[in-house]
């Protein structure tokens, strides 16, 4: 846990910037959500197939097969929690893999990203989006990719709006400086389930599709979310100790 007591040795610089955040203007929209915490209390009758999803962007550390913790920036599900805790759950929490989405086609997805910032990387203050990579997305603005639509500073947040249409199986990262953030763990999967499911046809007792066939020719039983991903430890190594601030020790 070397790299986690580094945070503690730094504790009084990060203590400013936690106060300055603990002020975040955290902000959910999810239609029949009441309180903020992007859950559906009172279904709204204009939106009757609604999803609400909430994720934070920020950075924290992973468990690698050795037992070594390696540093990381990433995605958290904060979905269900109260709007004033989201900055302190989301902070130095990053999960990897990122958090699996999955909805269903169709369904209007209401995906909120709090950016809670890099608290090992206080000389960064990156934005952080959401792209459905491979995804048939229409309007751009929900794109994530930084050239053509929105980017989510630090300490604020946007509710991105996607009408899911077709079935299959994706995935989403952050398209902020894309080769550095995708690397450093900012990369999840992405499930659209077909209309179909829920359904016996031809037989199919699961009543689970991958696609809306018709026949139950794509039926399938049980699915596990499989992700693959190699880190560069020296990028890593670097991003954390080769900065203007030096974070780490055993700079060489
Ligand atoms: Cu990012």
């Amino acid at each position: 846990m070397k790299m986690v007591n580094r945070f503690f040795y730094f504790i009084s610089f990060f203590a400013i910037i936690l106060i300055s955040f603990a002020n975040a203007d955290v902000r959910v929209q999810c239609p029949g959500d009441t309180n903020g915490d992007a859950v559906i209390d009172s279904p709204d009758p204009n939106h009757p197939d609604a999803v609400c999803i909430h994720l934070t962007a920020g950075d924290g550390f992973v468990k690698m097969a050795d037992g070594t913790d390696l540093y990381t920036f990433g995605f958290k599900n904060v979905t269900g929690i109260p709007v004033n805790q989201v900055m302190t759950e989301g902070m130095l929490n990053a999960d990897f893999p990122a958090p699996t989405i999955k909805v269903r086609e169709g369904q209007e997805v209401y995906l909120t990203l709090t950016n809670v910032g890099m608290a090992m990387r206080p000389d960064l203050f990156d934005p952080h989006s959401v792209h459905w990579h491979g995804f048939p997305n229409a309007p751009s603005i929900f794109d994530g990719e930084p050239m053509a639509s929105a980017t989510i500073n630090m300490g604020s947040s946007f509710t991105y709006y996607y009408i899911a249409p077709s079935p299959g199986t994706y995935m989403y990262h952050c398209h902020v400086e894309a080769t550095e953030h995708m690397q450093m763990g900012m990369l999840g999967n992405l499930y659209v389930t077909p209309l179909q499911d829920g359904t016996v046809i031809g037989g199919c007792s699961s009543a689970k599709y991958a696609y809306n066939d018709g026949d139950g020719s794509t039926c399938y039983d049980i699915d596990y979310p499989v992700q693959i991903h190699a880190f560069d430890s020296n990028l890593v190594v670097i991003s954390l100790c080769g900065t203007p601030i030096k974070l780490c020790k055993n700079i060489s």
